[in-house]
């Protein structure tokens, strides 16, 4: 049988039958329950790990605590050539990689080898950034003195990232933290188990190969009791979370206990606005590949469609039209559109969602289904689907990890903003318009309220150089580009006295 050479890459990424699922860069080990990671695109074992527990988790943190010693006082320029090599080592590895992504977690093959890509596309931002960590200078107010401010590593930076970007948010994290002399402790979901020791796998050989010492790059597969430590763990100075807002509210509240630092990535519920004056063969693109693309479970997924009432029966029947073209089976094909979700559990939630939609009104105009037979033996495969709604619907508020669209109607453009910011969650919005006034106006103070905003282009797909996160539910993170680097180190103001006196300032007189 084709296995689209799945084995082949398995065993270029150094992933075997058994794997130990607990690294700190060197030899690995794991003497934690046995984790299967079964793919959800055959239902098939694809390798088993020794996860960690927490005589591990304490290995791991004693070798980052010493490791963190050395690498802050390493310069900054010299830790980017190693996230430059290690950008060079994904190159090489893409294909191998994004095939595990898309055959573990079960996103299409495209989007597994973006994922890659915007590892890669990190570390060269980071590589630039290793020579650009400033802060200003100032004036001081006092004669012969100088103020400038300077931004210092944190410490043990600690990763939860979530199954359904089983790379590319680890990355996002530790290509900054890295260059910014931090080191970092990762805890997968252990959904992805595979996909992490691989990654773990290609930075430990170039750590190896620069003579590093273990601890700069820790990885520990495990179960939540591990999240849960490095979420109370004092050593750890920033928890940088992806994952549900249920989740994301204790692990806010229980870091901030401590006064740690933490960078939350949580819930969206993201919506076009598709206005009169959309161009609307691109609005159905953005649409269409916003709500099915990762089948639905990216945390950028578009979940609602505000359509203007004078083209909504058109958007309507295209729409329906362009979900009869969808090609739905193994992502590692690449005819297919849509592959798997990462589990039967979200197979559960995505019917369970579907029948409270009904129950509370919506109007299926694409129905939704459990798709069965021998390509879709996994039990994963589902169809997306379309509902008629109201925005208030309390399913409609809800985050629904699944290929199910909300449509809706709107008359002016004052109340569809409203429609689209009516929701807990803030991550990314979209706005489909040839109009100026209608685009300024939805990126306005009165516009979205939203992390993310865009014209003309759908919710998903963010390029690594913006900063990446949301407000409200949200949790107010922000990951990835722009100047998110501040986020990973502490910021200090210096004031250097070279004068032969020392005045006081604010003008306070003290003579001794
Ligand atoms: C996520 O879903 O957790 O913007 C991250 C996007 C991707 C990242 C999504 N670049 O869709």
């Amino acid at each position: 049988t084709n296995d689209f050479g799945i084995e082949k890459s398995l065993k270029n990424l150094g992933i075997t039958s058994e794997n130990y699922g607990v690294s700190a860069g060197g030899t690995s080990f794991g003497n934690g329950a046995v984790i299967e990671s079964f793919s959800p695109t055959d239902g098939k074992l694809i390798a088993k790990i020794k996860s960690g527990n927490e005589a591990d988790y304490a290995q791991i943190i004693k070798k980052s605590k010493k490791a963190f010693q050395e690498f802050r006082m390493m310069p900054a320029p010299k830790r980017g050539e190693l996230v430059r090599q290690f950008g060079n080592k994904l190159r090489e590895k893409k294909d191998d990689l994004g095939k595990l992504v898309s055959y573990e977690m079960g996103k299409s093959l495209q989007e597994g080898l973006g994922e890659v890509q915007e590892m890669i596309d990190i570390c060269d931002f980071a590589v630039g950034l290793s020579r650009q960590l400033h802060g200003f200078t100032m004036h001081s107010e006092r004669p012969s003195h100088r103020m400038y401010e300077q931004y210092h590593p944190l410490g043990i930076v600690g990763v939860i990232s979530a199954f359904n970007f089983p790379v590319a948010v680890w990355s996002w994290n530790t290509a900054l933290s890295w260059i910014c002399g931090n080191v970092t402790v990762w805890k997968p979901s252990e959904k992805v188990g595979l996909c992490a020791i691989a990654c773990q796998n290609i930075i430990a050989e170039v750590l190896k190969e620069n003579d590093m010492p273990e601890g700069i790059s820790g990885m520990i597969v495990a179960d939540h009791t591990i999240g849960q430590k490095i979420v109370d763990d004092k050593n750890i100075a920033l928890v940088s979370f992806t994952g549900s807002t249920k989740v994301g509210r204790m692990v806010g509240a229980k870091v901030a206990e401590r006064f740690g630092k933490s960078i939350l990535e949580l819930g969206g519920n993201n919506a076009i606005i598709i206005s009169e004056h959309a161009d609307l063969d691109m609005a159905i693109i953005g649409a269409v590949f916003g709500a099915v693309g990762t089948a639905g479970q990216r945390c950028t997924s578009t979940r609602r469609l505000i359509i203007h009432e004078s083209v909504y029966d058109e958007m309507k029947n295209r729409l329906v039209q362009a979900y009869g073209q969808l090609k739905i089976g193994n992502p590692l094909d690449e005819n297919n559109h849509v592959g798997p979700l990462i589990d039967t559990d979200a197979v559960k939630q995505y019917e369970a969602s579907i029948e409270k939609c009904k129950k509370e009104g919506g109007r299926f105009i694409v129905e939704g289904e459990v798709l069965s037979g021998n390509q879709y033996a996994s039990g994963c495969y589902v169809k997306p689907c379309i509902a008629e709604v109201e925005n208030s619907y309390e399913i409609v508020q809800h985050e629904t990890f699944a290929p199910i669209l909300y449509i809706m109607k709107y008359n002016t453009l004052d109340e569809a903003i409203a429609i689209q910011n009516d929701v807990p969650q803030g991550l990314s919005s979209a706005i489909m318009t040839q109009n100026l006034r209608e685009a300024e106006l939805f990126l306005s103070h009165a516009g979205s309220d939203c992390g993310i905003a865009n014209v003309n282009i759908g919710t998903s797909g963010a390029e690594i150089g913006g900063a990446f996160g949301g407000e409200k539910e949200t949790g107010g993170g922000r990951e990835s580009g722009s100047d998110v680097w501040k986020y990973y180190m502490r910021r200090q103001t210096n004031t250097i006295n070279y004068s032969t006196t020392l005045p006081l300032a604010q003008g306070i007189k003290f003579d001794l």
